[in-house]
């Protein structure tokens, strides 16, 4: 077996990227080092399951009224402890948790995590990851509030996710192009794998839960019906279709070979915008999407220019290939 000694790691990477030509600030640095570090103890424990007797439901909901695994807590505990003390954050927020959490209170950053996306996976074995958002806190001297992070995705100084597959691999962007390290096992470290990520403009792949098809909207109706239609239709080609269930895993495949991936609004709850959330799921996928040259759409605006209103809101996404999402969102005009 050959170990790639060769691949730049994580470290040398923040040390000598240039987003838009300027260093990485080094509390930036320290910041994704936690994250990144939790990260790769969390892949540990994922991938011992029941062997620590992991698996299975935790008995409790999280605020979103969501049954609870015991990996969703376990993976929320140790993404707060990993990044408690770093100084230069001052508060993070998380899918499981209600209310931000102050950590030093003056730091220049703000984190949002979803712990563990894909929960239904995590007992049958299938990928499952953790999605990550920082912000800069407007104002680093005053005390937190929930209202330092409703901020819109454009905000972003920093995105990413882990995803818990095969390989455990993580794409970030930092506002200039995405990238993509993969863990080694052996050292704990996280290795380049890909620079300059792009999504190619064409696919004939779609992703969404089917199931859901007499529940939403007609142009969402019409596109996939379209799809559906192969080459004797209006779309003119065969497409093929892949749904996971884990937003992690569907869009890591998105940004490594294309395809559009939805989870629309539908009628079963006309009042709710859509099931995933803004801030800890679809603003930090959209910032990559974007910056690998893809799209990303609540159908009518584009989601990185959503002004938040709550911490924890939803909202309908359309995200992958440029050509699908704007012809959805043509649809949806
Ligand atoms: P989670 O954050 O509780 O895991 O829920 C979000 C997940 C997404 O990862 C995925 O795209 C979607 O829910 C799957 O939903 P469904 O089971 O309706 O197909
Ligand atoms: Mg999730």
């Amino acid at each position: 077996m050959v170990l790639s000694s060769t691949h730049t790691n994580f470290k040398q990477y923040l040390a000598t990227a240039k987003p838009k030509g300027v260093a990485i600030p080094a509390g930036l640095q320290d910041l994704l080092t936690a994250v990144v570090n939790t990260c790769s103890t969390l892949s540990h424990e994922v991938a011992q399951g029941a062997l620590i007797g992991l698996l299975g439901s935790a008995g409790t909901g999280n605020v979103q009224g969501e049954v609870q695994q015991k990996l969703d807590i376990i993976a929320n505990d140790l993404l707060i402890d990993g990044v408690k003390n770093c100084k230069s954050l001052a508060g993070l927020a998380s899918e499981e948790m209600e209310l931000p959490v102050p950590v030093q209170g003056t730091g220049d950053y703000l984190l949002l995590f979803d712990p563990l996306d894909g929960s239904s996976n995590i007992d049958v074995n299938v990928s499952i990851g953790t999605i990550f958002s920082i912000l800069k806190k407007q104002e680093p001297q005053a005390p937190l509030q929930t209202s330092d992070f409703l901020l819109s995705g454009r905000h972003q100084v920093a995105a990413g996710y882990v995803v818990y597959g095969p390989q455990t691999t993580m794409a970030l962007t930092l506002g200039d192009g995405v990238v993509m390290f993969t863990l080694n096992k052996v050292t704990g470290e996280f290795l380049l794998i890909k620079d300059a990520v792009t999504i190619a403009h064409s696919t004939k792949e779609f992703a969404i839960n089917m199931s859901n098809m007499r529940h939403w909207a007609d142009p969402v109706r019409r596109y996939v019906e379209e799809c559906l239609a192969g080459v004797g239709g209006a779309r003119e080609k065969d497409f093929n279709m892949r749904w996971i269930a884990s937003m992690v895993a569907d869009v890591h495949r998105v940004l490594s070979r294309g395809g559009v991936f939805m989870y629309p609004w539908d009628k079963r709850e006309p009042n709710k915008p859509g099931k995933l959330r803004l801030m800890y799921e679809a603003n930090p996928m959209s910032f990559l999407v974007e910056q690998a040259g893809g799209a990303s759409t609540n159908g009518k605006d584009l989601i990185m220019d959503l002004q938040p209103t709550d911490l924890h809101e939803r909202v309908s996404v359309i995200l992958g290939s440029k050509e699908e999402v704007d012809l959805l969102r043509h649809y949806h005009a």
